[in-house]
């Protein structure tokens, strides 16, 4: 190409590694990659959301000596499967992997992953748990079942025909994600069940075993809140071209506000014997909350607000959510005054609140650049 040197070595593989608070696993994992990865021109990306443990600033340091190595620091963000893209995105390779960062991944598979994309014609190679000569390593039976159930899921509804899609440990060619890329909801923690589905072609894919290694320093971000991305990831591949996944996490959770408010008005009416003015709106009040914390842990988890921030939203949503009541009642007044049928009028209230409360919300209490 005219004016661009193109003297260098070309770069064959580019690691994508996310990170979060894992200060003391980088250094050793860099020195592993080094080792392993001899016969191959490399570089290693790190993704890292704003670590409190100084992983970014360790990085910044291993980076600005080690040409290899570059870190993207994200702030006001989460969200492993982004962060995941976001470095893909970044990468210039032929050939792409993942692996995390705490040393639970086996480096020694990534020369036969290199082998099987590069050289054996599949365009991806999988580090897999549940095929012969992998395992979980020393899982508890609880967290072994959840996976299991979690695959099982992704076989039956997405029909997937991996036996570990819920691993994190992966290599592809680059028109894997290429031609992936424009449907990817990178929601939560699942980045290679999101590419499958997403690529247009079925992928010729390899399995590799390995066994899943033990963490040594820092702490595994897995909990229960990712069950409810990973649901809301299953419904963005189903359904999602119809209605967005965060609208369905927002409704599901406002489904949950309605039994919380009936609980606060049945006991503030009964046992407090409240006038039913006064339990009503403690009952609306109480839900408000109730549906701000569940949507700022859930459906928002990836852009959190924190501290002031968090207060603010609160105030910002009860006052949207007080119009959206408003409309609601608007519309199913003004339906039940045309036709009479008050099912239909109620439920039409209800959806047009809902609307209403899911668009302003996205817009003014989690804008899509949070604060961190
Ligand atoms: N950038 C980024 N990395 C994350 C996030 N959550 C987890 N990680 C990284 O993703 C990898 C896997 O996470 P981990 O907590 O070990 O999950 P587990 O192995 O399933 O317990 C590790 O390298 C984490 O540091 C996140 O929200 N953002
Ligand atoms: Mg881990």
């Amino acid at each position: 190409m005219e004016g661009i040197d193109m003297t260098g070595v070309a770069l064959q593989l580019s690691v994508v590694i996310p990170t979060f608070n894992e200060v003391g696993n980088v250094s050793v994992l860099i020195d592993r990659l080094t080792l392993t990865l001899q016969d191959i021109e490399w570089e290693l990306i790190f993704v890292d959301d704003d670590s409190r443990d100084g992983t970014y600033q360790k990085l910044q340091t291993i980076a600005a000596c080690n040409p290899r190595v570059r870190v993207l620091r994200r702030v006001g963000r989460r969200g492993l499967s982004s962060a995941c893209i976001e470095g893909l995105l970044a990468s210039a390779a032929p050939y792409l992997a993942v692996m995390d960062a705490d040393l639970q991944h086996d480096e020694n598979c990534l020369p036969a992953m290199f082998q099987a994309v590069h050289a054996e014609g599949f365009d991806l190679a999988v580090g897999s748990r549940y095929i012969e000569g992998g395992s979980t390593g020393a899982w508890s039976q609880q967290r072994v079942s959840v996976s299991k159930w979690a695959t099982l899921l992704s076989q039956k509804i997405l029909k997937l025909t991996l036996q570990d899609p819920m691993s994190g440990f992966f290599m592809m060619r680059r028109s894997v994600l290429e031609s992936a890329v424009y449907r990817l909801s990178s929601l939560g923690f699942k980045i290679l069940v999101d590419l499958v589905v997403s690529s247009p072609q079925p992928l010729r894919i390899k399995e590799i075993p390995f066994h899943f290694g033990l963490r040594v320093a820092g702490e595994s971000k897995l909990d229960t809140r990712v069950a409810w991305d990973y649901v809301m990831l299953l419904a963005d591949k189903t359904v999602g071209r119809y209605i967005p996944a965060k609208l369905i996490s927002f409704a599901s959770v406002g489904t949950m506000g309605v039994g919380v408010h009936l609980v606060i008005l049945g006991t503030t009416k009964t046992l407090l014997a409240m006038p039913f003015v006064a339990a009503q709106s403690t009952a609306v009040l109480v839900s408000m909350v109730f549906n701000f914390y569940l949507n700022n842990l859930l459906t928002y988890r990836d852009q959190q607000l924190h501290g002031r921030n968090w207060w603010w939203g609160l105030l910002k949503f009860m006052l949207a959510c007080s119009l959206g009541g408003a409309a609601n009642v608007g519309v199913a007044n003004y339906l039940y005054g045309n036709d009479g049928w008050w099912v239909l009028s109620g439920l039409m209230g209800i959806l047009v609140g809902l609307i209403w409360n899911f668009g302003v919300t996205s817009i003014f209490v989690w804008p899509q650049r949070g604060k961190p």
